[in-house]
């Protein structure tokens, strides 16, 4: 008898466990689309269709290459945590390219004050102004605190590359990005090359799990950016994605709240 109420107990924790709820959307979800009378999928998690680079592009923060023309920019404003920011407290967006080495990223941010206060880079790097770009390389979504499942890249105004690493301590990743950037009074642009890395990274070494990237390849990505005013903690966490429900700071845990790119030729 208490083996069977044993069992019984075992599969209803189960079957709860499978109906709750997990942030960001489903491929189930994804298919209701189309449906007429069922809810619509927020426009945010629809694909971005990425170009691949024809001619060159030379990072030193300027879009000034033509392939730059075949992307459009995608505006970064949907609020994660604080309060929303007027257009003079920040505003941002991006837009993508891609070849077979890296996702290239033209960033334009305008933040009334820029701030680093923080002198140590692994010390309180999201109450700093920071980019931050999340990668999940397979699009496999799920959690990804403590493992390789996805990266959460804090970009710095000193151009460090921080995310919580496999020992659930911030480290460094500053190979992973290519960085440039040109700052001109209260705007920034930054001009990147992201590195994309399999979930079988290993700090020892990197370059076994670089994945190369080609047509059709679909990668979970969102981008945010904390920004902070001289106050002790951020301010504003705005970015491109709708997260749904109360938390909205689901992004450096799950990767299920990214968005979806397909890259195409
Ligand atoms: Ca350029
Ligand atoms: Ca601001
Ligand atoms: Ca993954
Ligand atoms: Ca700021």
């Amino acid at each position: 008898m208490i083996h069977r109420i044993f069992i019984a107990c075992l599969l209803c924790f189960f079957l709860l466990g499978c109906k709750s709820k997990k942030p960001g959307y489903t491929d189930e979800d994804y298919d209701t689309v189309s449906q007429p009378g069922k809810p619509q999928i927020n426009e945010t998690f629809l694909p971005q269709y990425i170009s691949k680079v024809t001619g060159e592009i030379i990072l030193d923060g300027a879009g000034t290459e033509k392939d730059w023309d075949k992307s459009v920019w995608r505006n970064m404003d949907q609020l994660m945590l604080g309060d929303m920011p007027t257009k003079e407290d920040f505003s941002g967006r991006y837009k993508l390219l891609w070849d077979e080495e890296v996702i290239y990223m033209l960033v334009e941010i305008e933040d009334d004050i820029f701030m680093d206060v923080h002198r140590d880079g692994l010390e309180k790097y999201w109450d700093d102004d920071c980019l931050e770009i999340f990668v999940d390389e397979d699009r496999s979504r799920g959690p990804h605190q403590y493992d390789y499942n996805a990266f959460a890249y804090h970009l710095s105004l000193d151009d460090k590359v921080v995310d919580m690493g496999i020992h659930q301590k911030p480290q460094y990743y500053n190979d992973h990005l290519l960085i440039s950037k040109q700052r001109d009074g209260n705007k920034i642009v930054w001009e990147l090359g992201v590195k994309l890395y399999s979930d079988k990274y290993d700090d020892d070494n990197p370059e076994a799990s670089r994945v190369k990237l080609a047509s059709r390849k679909q990668i979970g990505f969102m981008v945010a950016y904390c920004d902070n005013d001289n106050s002790t903690e951020r301010e504003h966490f705005v970015g491109d994605m709708f997260i749904p429900g109360e938390d909205k700071n689901m992004g450096w845990i799950d990767a299920g709240v990214f968005g979806q790119l397909n890259l195409k030729e």
